[in-house]
C-alpha cells in the first residue's frame, strides 16, 4: 500500500513539474529580444528605386557604370555635339562651378556624360547603363526638382537599330511597371542622338506620362569617342528616376520624397 502510494506521489510531483515547466514555456516573454536589436532604418525610395532598375537592367544583360557628378564643359556638352555657344545647350538650366576658367565645370546637367566616359575607356560591344543624380536650376514643383535622377542606357554593338531601341525600352516599362503599363516613343530633338525620341509611359488610368529622351547615338558622338560610326552603331535613353516611383506608387508630388516626413518615408 505504501508503494502504491509512493509511487503514486512520485507520478503527482512528476507531473506537475511537467505541466509548470510547459506552461513556463509557452509563457516565456523574451524582454530583451527587442531591445538587444537595434531599430533599423531603411533605403530611401530613389535608392529602392535604382536598386529596382539595376535588377531589370542587369536582368537584360546591362552592365552598371557610374561617373562623377562635377563634369567639364567637354563631357556635359562639346563631346556630347553641343559644341560653345551651340543653342541646344539652354536646353539644360546649368549649374556653374566656380573653378578654373569661367563656365568650364559645370554641376551635370544629365547622365550622359557618362556615355563619353564609358566610350572612352570602353571598346565596344557596350551595354551599360547609368544611375545618377544630377542637377539644374529648376524650380521645384510636383514634378521637378533642382536636385533629381536619371538613369541612362547606352548600347554600343554592330548592326544596332531603333527597333532594339524601341523593344528595349517596351521590355524595361513591362519588367518594371507591370503589365498594365504601356510605352510609347515620340519624335523629339537631341544633339547627341539621331533620330531622337521622348519616351512616354501610359499608366493604368489611360494618362500618359513623360519619362525620359532617348535615340540612336549621333555618329559624331561616337567618332570624339574614337569608336569608328561606318563599323558601330548605337541607342541611348536618359530617363528621369524620380518620376518612377511617383508613378509606381501614385504619388501627387515629387517633393513628398524630400521633406523627409518619416512618416511618409516609412511606408515604402
Ligand atoms: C536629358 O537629360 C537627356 N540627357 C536624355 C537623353 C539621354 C536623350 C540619352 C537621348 C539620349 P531631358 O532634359 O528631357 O533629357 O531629361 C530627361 C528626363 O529627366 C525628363 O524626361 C524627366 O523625366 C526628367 N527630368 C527633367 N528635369 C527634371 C526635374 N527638374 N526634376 C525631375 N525630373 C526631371
Amino acid at each position: 500500500m505504501a508503494e502504491v502510494e509512493g509511487a503514486l506521489s512520485t507520478r503527482v510531483g512528476e507531473l506537475a513539474a511537467e505541466e509548470r515547466r510547459h506552461r513556463l514555456e509557452t509563457e516565456r516573454l523574451d524582454l530583451t529580444e527587442r531591445l538587444s536589436r537595434p531599430s533599423r532604418g531603411h533605403l530611401h525610395l530613389v535608392t529602392q528605386t535604382h536598386e529596382r532598375l539595376e535588377d531589370v537592367f542587369v536582368g537584360l544583360g546591362f552592365t552598371v557604370s557610374e561617373g562623377p557628378e562635377v563634369e567639364t564643359d567637354w563631357y556635359n556638352f562639346t563631346a556630347l555635339n553641343m559644341p560653345p555657344s551651340h543653342p541646344a545647350r539652354s536646353m539644360w538650366d546649368t549649374l556653374f562651378v566656380d573653378w578654373g576658367e569661367p563656365g568650364t565645370v559645370v554641376l551635370r546637367t544629365h547622365t550622359s556624360p557618362v556615355q563619353i566616359r564609358v566610350m572612352e575607356t570602353t571598346s565596344p560591344p557596350i551595354y551599360t547603363v547609368v544611375p545618377g543624380r544630377v542637377f539644374r536650376r529648376d524650380t521645384a514643383d510636383a514634378t521637378h526638382m533642382p536636385v533629381f535622377h536619371q538613369i541612362e542606357g547606352l548600347v554600343v554593338d554592330r548592326g544596332i537599330t531603333l527597333g532594339d531601341l524601341a523593344g528595349t525600352i517596351e521590355a524595361f516599362t513591362k519588367a518594371y511597371f507591370g503589365s498594365d503599363f504601356n510605352s510609347r516613343l515620340r519624335p523629339s530633338y537631341f544633339p547627341f542622338t539621331e533620330p531622337s525620341a521622348e519616351f512616354d509611359i501610359q499608366r493604368p488610368d489611360g494618362s500618359w506620362l513623360e519619362l525620359g529622351g532617348c535615340g540612336m547615338v549621333h555618329p559624331n558622338v561616337l567618332a570624339n569617342c574614337g569608336v569608328d560610326p561606318e563599323e558601330w552603331s548605337g541607342f541611348a535613353f536618359g530617363f528621369g528616376t524620380d518620376r518612377m516611383p511617383q508613378s509606381r506608387h501614385g504619388l501627387d508630388d515629387l517633393r513628398e520624397m524630400y521633406t523627409n516626413d518619416l512618416r511618409f518615408l516609412e511606408q515604402f
